[in-house]
């Protein structure tokens, strides 16, 4: 069995597989050392790729969770079950999944108002006057009624 390459399947140059393999650290078989079966081994992959990914997603969320609304809610503590107080990100935000561009009216006249630098109190409390979303109740009207300052379909009860 000892040839050049080529000369059949079971020699590679003038080694036999099995002397060449166990030069290299493999097993006879052709198999990688154990060590090295683990990470060669697809499944362990798979599972090591979807650790990583829940756990950039896991970072992902918490930097994008928005303290903003965290924000809003301390400062105003809108109405329980109200529809303020279950629209969290739409308080703010056009549409779900919110995104940094897609403002309801309320949202841009707080990004106004903050001028690129992070939303606090003082910000939220500067627009409390304005009617954002032109529905005849001031922003501070509605969040006190427990409805959407940006949103004109939402509107307090006369
Ligand atoms: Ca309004």
């Amino acid at each position: 069995m000892i040839g050049k390459i080529g000369c059949s399947p079971y020699c590679v140059g003038d080694l036999p597989v099995r002397t060449l393999a166990k030069k290299v650290g493999m097993r006879p078989s052709g198999r990688p050392p154990s060590g090295m079966r683990i990470v060669r081994n697809s499944k362990t992959l798979v599972w090591c790729g979807l650790a990583l990914l829940i756990v950039v997603g896991l970072a992902t969320w918490a930097v994008a969770k928005p303290p903003d609304t965290m924000l809003f809610k301390q400062v105003y503590a809108p109405k329980e079950g109200s529809d303020l107080a279950k629209a969290n990100c739409v308080v703010c935000h056009a549409k779900m999944p919110p995104t940094k561009t897609e403002l309801n009216p309320y949202g841009s006249d707080i990004g106004k108002a903050a001028a690129g630098k992070a939303v606090d109190e003082k910000i939220l409390r500067s627009i409390e006057r304005l009617d954002s979303d032109k529905d005849g109740f001031t922003n501070l009207d509605e969040i006190k009624a427990g409805t959407l300052p940006g949103d004109p379909k939402s509107k307090p009860v006369k």
